[in-house]
């Protein structure tokens, strides 16, 4: 007969080796645009058994857990070593985010932690929490981590133990090992969304921005910002200007923010973003896409209307619930695109699609029109198409 120890042990265990083993299977016939998965990638039940149970009989004789994990949600993503690397955004029960990598084999299941997670140098003024690292590998040769650190605010009077600031922490690596920490963004405004541009821009580092008058809320901040800086030893944004703007009666109404690195295509530089807005039941959380100039990203080419991606099924539910929130995508060498995006801010799914398919959406989609009967005249121009084409069904031209 088993100890409880022992019991507890094999049964934990094997409930994850289940869960990392796990095929995912694709959601049919889907949109055409992306494919969900059944399956989130990285749930807190993915962490390794030997990150929440002290494993000594002597020390928990109830294998009970000793390090709660709440959350996994909000991963930068990169290819690395022909892996599939996600930096998670790991939250335990105490509240406090870090980040760890959880790599797969294929982008789609069988995602596995690294033994420890990234440890993170810390400044003069700590941060009190981290998170939403964006990766961006540069063509100067670093991988940089931009990432959200939290401080409690100064300011705040006393008794409020809620106020934050919100600034943008840099780390870089050549080996997704060892980090450097640099300076943070100095900015005239608290920053949460920054992302490097890829490239250098007329000699300088680009960044997306996100200006934003508070800790929650992006107030007076017009949108998803662009700013060059003279180095990433010193990042100062002394000019800012806002590149995709946020919107009355659209999905971007309340705030935006940049999501992963853009990526180049032939067509532009390919851009996945979220959009807020505020409805009785709190703010809803999207995602959406637009494309800039090849030469001037900070320029807009075309920008569809509404969302890309919206909370769907059990993605509504989570510890902030109605959110889909991405700042991880991979381009593969085949041209698939692999959308990493959390739901509820609690775990982390995969949605593939192709550089191909996204810049046919992109571009092939009507834009907003601003008033509903705009978007009625588009709908019956599409309509009106269709009734007068024949399509191909079973071998035979037929009508609809
Ligand atoms: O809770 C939803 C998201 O809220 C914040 O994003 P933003 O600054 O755009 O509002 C972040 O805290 C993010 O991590 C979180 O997912």
């Amino acid at each position: 007969m088993s100890d409880i120890f022992t019991a507890r042990f094999q049964t934990v265990q094997a409930a994850y080796e289940n869960l990392i083993r796990r095929k995912n299977e694709p959601m049919e016939p889907g949109n055409g645009i992306f494919k969900r998965y059944k399956y989130p990638v990285i749930t807190a039940e993915h962490t390794p058994v030997f990150w929440r149970y002290d494993l000594s009989r002597q020390t928990n004789p109830f294998f009970m857990e000793r390090f709660s994990i709440n959350a996994t949600f909000n991963a930068g993503a990169i290819k690395w070593n022909g892996k599939y690397l996600l930096i998670v955004r790991v939250e335990g029960s105490d509240r406090k985010s870090f980040f760890a990598i959880a790599e797969s084999p294929n982008g789609i299941d069988n995602f596995e932690f690294w033994n420890y997670p990234l440890v993170i140098p810390e400044l003069d003024d700590p941060d009190i929490n981290v998170y939403d690292m964006r990766l961006t590998q540069h063509e100067d040769g670093w991988i940089y981590g931009l990432f959200c650190s939290e401080r409690k605010d100064p300011k705040a009077p006393a008794g409020d133990l809620s106020s934050a600031v919100a600034s943008a922490g840099i780390v870089r690596t050549k080996d997704l090992v060892v980090w450097e920490r640099l300076p943070d963004v100095r900015s005239r405004s608290q920053q949460r969304n920054v992302v490097l541009h890829p490239e250098f821009v007329d000699g300088k580092h680009a960044l997306y921005t996100r200006p934003q008058d508070g800790f929650i809320d992006a107030g007076t901040g017009g949108g998803i910002g662009w700013a060059l800086i003279e180095c990433m030893e010193r990042p100062v944004i002394a000019d800012e200007k806002i590149i995709n703007h946020r919107k009355y009666h659209t999905i971007k109404e309340l705030k935006n923010g940049e999501g992963p690195a853009p990526l180049k295509t032939e067509k532009g530089w390919l851009h996945l973003a979220h959009g807020v807005r505020a409805c009785a039941a709190g703010l809803r959380y999207v995602l959406y896409l637009y494309l800039t100039d090849l030469v001037y990203p900070d320029r807009l080419v075309a920008e569809p209307a509404g969302y890309l991606m919206a909370p769907l099924g059990e993605e509504r539910v989570g510890d902030v619930s109605n959110v889909l929130f991405s700042n991880g995508w991979i381009a593969d060498d085949d041209g698939s695109v692999y959308i990493y995006y959390a739901s509820s801010d609690t775990r982390t799914h995969v949605a593939l699609s192709s550089i191909d398919r996204l810049l046919d959406y992109v571009l092939n989609t009507q834009p907003d029109g601003g008033r509903s009967a705009a978007s009625v005249q588009a709908l019956n121009t599409l309509i009106n198409k269709n009734l007068k084409q024949e399509v191909l069904i079973a071998g035979n031209k037929q009508r609809i």
